[in-house]
């Protein structure tokens, strides 16, 4: 009978330590671990961080490396952690793209982050963020349409230097711009 307690308690002793270990896999290496210092990446965000984005361009994509190859799935979310979609198969060293299905608003900005998650490895990304683009002829994107938008325009006309001046998207900066900036003078979109 105590030979057999004592069996169960070694059992026993031999479970429990198997789930601290189990448990204390997430993800804590030590330095005595192969694993040492290996970690998640994330680069090259899209849109560009702090950048203005065309409104119609719904993509959003990250590029993220995970040090021992692990497959990971990777979630983009809005900064209130609102989920946008995600992708639970990436592979390490790729770029991931998730499509947006709402609409962005001109002059909005949107805070995004990405999170991986994988065998090992739980990890976030820094925020980014980026902006609704203006209309075209809201030349300084300050939100309304006035003298200063015109003289953009008046300030490189005949020029070739395009840019957010070329209104028109003609690769020229004339009369033509000019008229389609005085068409809405006095827009407010604040
Ligand atoms: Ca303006
Ligand atoms: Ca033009």
């Amino acid at each position: 009978m105590i030979k057999k307690l004592l069996s169960i308690s070694i059992l026993m002793l031999i479970i429990t330590s198997s789930i601290v270990i189990a448990l204390d896999i997430t993800c804590h290496f030590t330095s005595n671990d192969p694993n040492w210092g290996a970690d998640v990446s994330f680069s090259s965000p899209y849109p560009t961080n702090q950048s203005w984005q065309d409104v119609s361009d719904k993509e959003l994509k990250i590029h993220v490396s995970n040090d021992l190859g692990e497959t990971m799935n990777v979630s983009f979310h809005w900064s209130d952690h609102t989920l946008i979609d995600y992708n639970d198969s990436a592979t390490n060293d790729t770029t991931v793209t998730i499509t947006y299905s709402g609409n962005y608003d001109r002059y909005t900005q949107y805070d995004w982050y990405v999170n991986v998650t994988s065998v090992t490895f739980n990890n976030q990304s820094g925020q980014f963020w980026f902006k609704g683009e203006a209309y075209d002829w809201d030349i300084d994107r300050d939100a309304d349409v006035d003298i200063t938008d015109v003289n953009f325009v008046r300030d490189n006309y005949l020029e070739t230097t395009a840019g957010r001046n070329d209104v028109t998207g003609d690769g020229y900066v004339n009369y033509l711009d000019r008229s389609r900036v005085q068409y809405h003078w006095g827009d407010d979109y604040s």
